[in-house]
């Protein structure tokens, strides 16, 4: 059954439903166990469909689901029509897709097509037979030095080389992450026409977009020369934003989203304003929105996660202040994110507080980014400010990443004394991996059996049951906030006026059209500061607090925010 074909000039893209989205990110690994067998799953998510409707969210993103030996998570798909199967069935996700909509629901998939797993059937036919016509579905070049070298240079993401050698060959393939998710060769038709054939596949059972993982890799240089090295990725010029992305982007398009109403958000590393600008043009047809990292990266250098840098809130506000108004030019959206499952926890991070101010300043960072103009996500334990795992010992981290990070500390003393253990211990994935703290008991409720990876011991005291019982917890606020988003069509279109433009400590902005106006003023201060333009706000409407009352208006208290209807 495919839906009603669009003209593109009939509703410029669909209905745009995506522009209403508030987009909660679930980690089916990590979720809720239904079958007690330590790991997530659909069934258990189906569970808690409710919570989310409670929540007030209205779509959710789903990390892979599909089968895959699970080197980088589910990020390493052997078959992308067949379901993991601890997480369950085919069957499962058609009870999940009718469960959501049901509850006005959409789905947005994890769209994983930069590369597969090394146990897809299509790579081993292409190890297997070097004249097979799977061999062409990936990147497969001559080492040199008779094989004894990989063909260039490139360095990849998870800290290793970019090639692996094929056993008994001379030949190399590439792979831009773990060695078990070769990359795909998107030069080759079919290639392209098997990601068409997918993203229907999903489209027909129901699904209502996708989430497309690092999207702009898929197009690389031909001439797979040496690039000059670097300190984060040796080769990034040459697949990064490669050469016909945007004719691979609008292909998928032409070929497949146009026939349905579905919504694309792009992972796009290391993309810049002025090539989001080209991915996000409505007219260019090629993606809704993009994830872009400027702002989770604030506190680092140059994009690498290792070299921690002390956060100022004037970077942060830099960032914002260009994304806000950058995209405005050619009509794009934008999406709006601080938390996800390759990202440690928020508490702790950005000037907020872990300890007896985790509360009031995730309510604050929340306010910071939720009304902003663009799509807001929430990442699963985001709602109720579940923090970083801080183990201790190497073994009870799971990512492949930081085994690869901290092996390569230990055979490389230049990479011993770049990363520091604490920092790769404070920024690994795994924070964001912990199960879901749904109660105090045992396992957090997550589980009756010893999970995949550790709870973290303060589900004690940061809980879903605890926050629902709350009147004021992070969860309260953030349905608050949601409630603000959806009553007030302001939050959708209004324009955004930055003010406190040069404040260090003060992050606020209007949104504002021809029928009202919304202020947002959030205190990144652990301390109380005196601001007097406050003065302004003292007959307007308090929509929102994430204290009790207000005694001195010009007075913000530590980590104070403020939601005035003007
Ligand atoms: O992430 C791409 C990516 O850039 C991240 O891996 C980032 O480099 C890293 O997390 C920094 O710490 C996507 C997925 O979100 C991630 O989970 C996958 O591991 C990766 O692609 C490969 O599919
Ligand atoms: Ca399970």
């Amino acid at each position: 059954m495919v839906i009603k074909k669009y003209a593109y000039n009939e509703i410029m893209r669909h209905t745009m439903w995506y522009k209403e989205a508030i987009i909660y990110q679930i980690y089916p690994r990590s979720f809720c166990d239904s079958n007690n067998d330590g790991i997530g799953d659909i069934k258990g998510i189906i569970s808690k469909l409710d919570y989310l409707q409670e929540l007030g969210v209205n779509a959710v993103w789903l990390s892979p689901i599909y089968d895959s030996p699970q080197e980088d998570n589910g990020y390493d798909i052997s078959d992308y029509k067949k379901v993991y199967p601890p997480f369950g069935t085919l069957e499962d996700m058609k009870i999940l897709i009718a469960e959501m909509h049901k509850r006005g629901i959409k789905l947005i998939m994890d769209l994983v097509v930069n590369h597969t797993s090394s146990e897809h059937q299509w790579f081993k036919e292409a190890l297997l037979d070097p004249s097979s016509p799977y061999r062409d579905y990936y990147i497969i070049k001559k080492g040199r030095k008779n094989g004894k070298k990989p063909p260039n240079n490139w360095s990849g993401f998870f800290g290793e080389g970019a090639w692996e050698r094929i056993p008994n060959s001379e030949d190399y393939y590439l792979h831009l992450f773990a060695k078990g998710q070769p990359d795909l060769n998107w030069e080759n038709p079919k290639v392209r026409e098997e990601v068409k054939d997918i993203l229907r596949f999903w489209l027909e059972m129901g699904v209502d977009g996708f989430r497309c993982d690092v999207i702009t890799l898929i197009s690389k240089k031909q001439d797979f020369k040496n690039r000059f090295p670097t300190i984060a990725l040796t080769g990034k010029d040459a697949y990064v934003m490669g050469p016909r992305i945007h004719e691979f982007l609008h292909e998928l398009y032409e070929d497949v989203y146009t026939n349905y109403d579905a919504m694309t958000v792009g992972e796009t590393v290391m993309s810049s304003l002025e090539e989001a600008k080209m991915l996000v043009d409505p007219k260019r047809q090629e993606l809704d929105m993009i994830f872009n990292f400027d702002i989770t990266d604030t506190d680092n250098i140059m994009g690498v996660k290792y070299l921690y840098r002390k956060f100022k809130l004037q970077r942060m506000k830099k960032v914002y202040r260009k994304w806000q108004k950058g995209l405005d030019e050619i009509n794009g959206w934008n999406s709006l994110f601080l938390e996800n499952h390759d990202q440690r926890r928020l508490p702790g991070r950005f000037n907020t507080n872990e300890k007896d101010l985790r509360e009031v300043s995730m309510k604050m960072i929340a306010s910071s980014y939720f009304l902003l103009k663009g799509t807001p996500f929430i990442y699963q334990g985001q709602e109720i400010g579940m923090t970083n795992a801080h183990f201790e010992k190497l073994e009870d981290y799971k990512d492949v990443e930081i085994h690869n990070i901290m092996n390569l500390r230990k055979h490389h003393p230049l990479v011993k004394m770049i990363v520091k253990e604490k920092v790769a211990y404070e920024v690994s994935r795994d924070n964001a991996r912990t199960p879901m703290q749904w109660d105090d008991t045992e396992y957090a409720g997550f589980s009756k059996v010893e999970p995949w990876i550790k709870v973290n011991p303060n589900k004690e005291y940061i809980n879903v049951k605890q926050s629902l019982e709350s009147n004021d917890s992070i969860f309260h606020y953030y349905q608050d906030l949601i409630n603000i988003k959806k009553n007030h069509p302001v939050i959708k279109d209004g324009e955004v006026i930055e003010l406190f433009k040069n404040d260090n400590k003060v992050y606020a902005y209007e949104r504002k059209n021809k029928d009202e106006s919304i202020v947002v003023i959030t205190s990144f201060s652990d301390k109380p500061i005196k601001r007097k333009a406050l003065e302004e706000f003292k007959d307007n409407e308090l929509l929102l607090c994430n204290y009790q009352e207000i005694n001195d208006i010009i007075s913000l208290r530590p980590y104070e925010a403020r939601i005035y209807k003007k």
